[in-house]
């Protein structure tokens, strides 16, 4: 018996978890545990040796069992224990560093570019990216057989061989966004469109996407006069110097009269300043909204009439921070975006308000 009892406890006593401790607790006082089977072989006993092992078995039970219950709780006290030791934590540790990342020159030149049309009046309208042909084309008087349309200046997305729908088209300019404000919104308006468009061109100045802002201004006699003013009140507050423009008559499908815009520039050992000299730089296309345009977008050319203006912010941005390589623009180098990028938390203002 009291070998039966030293083999128990000392097993218990060095239990490690509570999956062995319930195999001893079966083995031992389990039903059918050798505790048990020992009560069986009372039976067989005298009434004298009964009386003596009856009980002796009944105290072996008991202390088996509150070894047990001791031991269950001593591992639970350890468990907890090593837990409350593996999951601390300094909580007076320095912070992991964060590094800052940088807003693009692209980003940076857009926000400024829409401040200032902002506080001349405009609203900044956006608009998909995945244009249908009607509001990329023939709502701008692109004819179907226009050379703009054709397969090499335009992606298109290609439908199924059997699919007899005209093919949907990454937008080629944001002119779009203006015929879906005009029809959305009507005349009088004041919209600028900025955004990503695309076109098949890869080359030194060319890349297949690049960034477009539009402008267009619909009332009742709006006139190139007012376009001239807006554009030279932009550029000036653009490059913080008084600028002047200079228009050359052009021709775009969407626009009639149509004018180029250049701006007043210089140019020294390799580098162009705007704003200076007597030298001009191409920077927008313009012009009198066509009434075929002003019809596609609901409007009554007949009633309204207005000016659009179409720029490049790419190269306005390497103009401005003095960006020499356009392709760099968009290969995400991290280095470059650290050298050329911006503070996200200083944003762009007026400095001293449009009016200078
Ligand atoms: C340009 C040049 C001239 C233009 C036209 C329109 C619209 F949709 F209102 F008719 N938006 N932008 C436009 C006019 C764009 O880009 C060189």
């Amino acid at each position: 018996m009291d070998d039966l009892k030293n083999k128990y406890l000392s097993e218990i006593l060095s239990a490690q978890d509570e999956t062995t401790l319930e195999a001893i607790r079966l083995q031992a006082v389990g039903k059918k545990g050798e505790v048990a089977l020992k009560m069986r072989e009372l039976g067989k006993m005298s009434p004298e040796e009964r009386k003596v092992a009856g009980p002796a078995l009944n105290a072996l039970k008991d202390e088996i069992n509150s070894a047990l219950s001791a031991k269950k709780v001593a591992l639970e006290d350890a468990a907890l224990e090593a837990r409350l030791a593996d999951e601390w934590l300094d909580v007076t540790l320095p912070s992991r560093e964060r590094p800052q990342g940088s807003i693009h020159p692209v980003s940076r030149v857009m926000e400024e570019i829409s401040t200032i049309f902002a506080d001349l009046g405009f609203a900044v309208a956006e608009g998909p990216q995945v244009e249908d042909d009607w509001h990329n084309f023939d709502a701008l008087n692109i004819p179907p057989h226009h050379p703009a349309r054709q397969e090499h200046d335009t992606f298109y997305m290609h439908r199924d061989a059997s699919d007899e729908r005209p093919p949907h088209v990454l937008r080629t300019h944001t002119s779009p966004v203006q015929i879906r404000s005009m029809l959305k919104q009507g005349a009088p308006l004041r919209v600028i469109a900025p955004g990503r468009v695309y076109r098949c061109d890869y080359d030194q100045t060319h890349t297949p996407m690049f960034h477009q802002i539009e402008g267009l201004a619909l009332g009742k006699d709006i006139s190139m006069a007012n376009l001239k003013w807006v554009l030279e009140e932009f550029y000036t507050a653009f490059f913080g110097r008084p600028v002047k423009t200079r228009f050359r008559a052009s021709h775009f499908p969407f626009t009639e009269p149509s004018a180029e815009v250049d701006v007043q520039c210089k140019w020294e050992n390799g580098t162009v300043t705007v704003g200076e000299g007597d030298d001009w730089l191409e920077v927008l296309g313009s012009g009198m909204v066509h009434p075929n345009v002003l019809r596609s977008g609901g409007i009554d050319p007949n009633e309204y009439q207005g000016f659009a203006f179409g720029m490049g912010i790419d190269r306005l941005a390497m103009l401005k921070y003095g960006i020499p390589d356009l392709r760099a623009f968009f290969d995400s180098d991290l280095r470059w975006l650290k050298h050329y990028g911006f503070n996200p938390l200083v944003t762009p203002t007026l400095a001293g308000g449009i009016h200078g």
